[in-house]
């Protein structure tokens, strides 16, 4: 295919040579999908640029100006009712169209070939902020979202292990999550993906188990140490008995695989005494905290009775 080049002239309302330099990729880009040699900025109308590739030039952008930023859910152990962990979820705002949700931005990194570059971002920030939280709180994991487009790179287990390394983090307090659809979609590359990370001593958990038609056969050999109820169930089954029965069939299942299950989507004290009743290790969910900035993060632990006061975890 020929080059293609894109020509911005618009730089009263393109915000700056910043602004016009995103015109400018846009009209390459365009250019590209029309096969013609050369657009002119000006001459695209709004409607005719899908958002998603508004979105694409800007989260490329974002992901080397910092307008993403990690968000860190409370993970609580049931028996102890303090924190002993948390999950690190990727937040983008961005200045034009305000919070882009996370399953958009995930599912147009995959789409685009920005997958890589947002994990490895993702990752090296949830790493490096833990070793800060290690530092002003003490001993608390760090689970980190591994998406279905990451999994089957060849180099992701290399990726987390490196990073690990720089960071000096202890691989017991790392967990990489995966999705058990993610899972599912190519089972016996995905066995052999975690067995890599496993051997590097990482620990794994399944997220949103209960959705991704897993079969028993498939969990027997599944070198994983934490299953994470689905949060549809958790969060109807005060209302909604099947809900309930399911929730308590995973903690079960869990428990005679001798792998630890957090229930997340705890919404309220009804559910996590059901879920504390039924035997679950751990819960996560809005009523003892929701995702939060590291600082925010750190005021909780010290504020909430959740936090242990930020004394019992050293
Ligand atoms: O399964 P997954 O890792 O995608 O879940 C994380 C997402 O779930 C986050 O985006 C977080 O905001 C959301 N979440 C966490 N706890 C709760 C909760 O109690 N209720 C609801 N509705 N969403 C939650
Ligand atoms: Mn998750």
């Amino acid at each position: 295919m020929r080059a293609a080049c894109g020509v911005a002239v618009y730089p009263d309302d393109a915000g700056g040579s910043q602004g016009l330099l995103r015109c400018a990729d846009l009209a390459v880009r365009r250019a590209k999908v029309l096969e013609r040699p050369y657009v002119v900025y000006s001459e695209i109308a709004d409607e005719e640029i899908p958002p998603s590739l508004v979105l694409e030039t800007d989260l490329e952008a974002a992901i080397e100006t910092g307008e993403l930023e990690n968000h860190y859910q409370p993970k609580i152990d049931l028996q102890s009712r303090t924190i002993t962990g948390v999950e690190a979820l990727a937040r983008w705002t961005t200045s034009i169209h305000g919070p882009v949700r996370p399953d958009v931005f995930v599912g147009l990194a995959e789409r685009t070939g920005l997958i890589m570059p947002l994990t490895l971002w993702s990752l090296i920030t949830a790493l490096r902020q833990s070793r800060e939280l290690q530092e002003r709180v003490g001993n608390i994991g760090v689970s980190i979202n591994l998406s279905g487009g990451i999994l089957h790179e060849p180099e992701v287990d290399d990726l987390v292990s490196r990073t690990m390394k720089i960071w000096n983090a202890d691989p017991g307090q790392v967990t990489y999550e995966v999705t058990e659809s993610a899972m599912m979609a190519d089972p016996s590359a995905s066995l052999k993906k975690l067995q890599e990370l496993n051997a590097k001593g990482i620990n794994g958990s399944i997220d949103d188990f209960g959705t991704g038609y897993s079969s028993l056969a498939y969990l027997k050999n599944l070198p994983v140490q934490e299953l994470k109820i689905d949060k549809s169930f958790v969060m109807r089954m005060a209302e909604d008995r099947g809900d309930a029965r399911i929730v308590r069939t995973i903690i079960d299942l869990a428990e005679n695989f001798e792998i630890a299950v957090v229930a997340e989507g705890v919404e309220n004290q009804e559910t996590l005494e059901s879920v504390a009743s039924m035997g679950c290790n751990t819960a996560q969910g809005f009523y003892m905290g929701r995702p939060m900035p590291l600082e925010d993060l750190i005021r909780w632990v010290d504020e909430s009775p959740w936090g242990g006061g930020g004394k019992t975890l050293h």
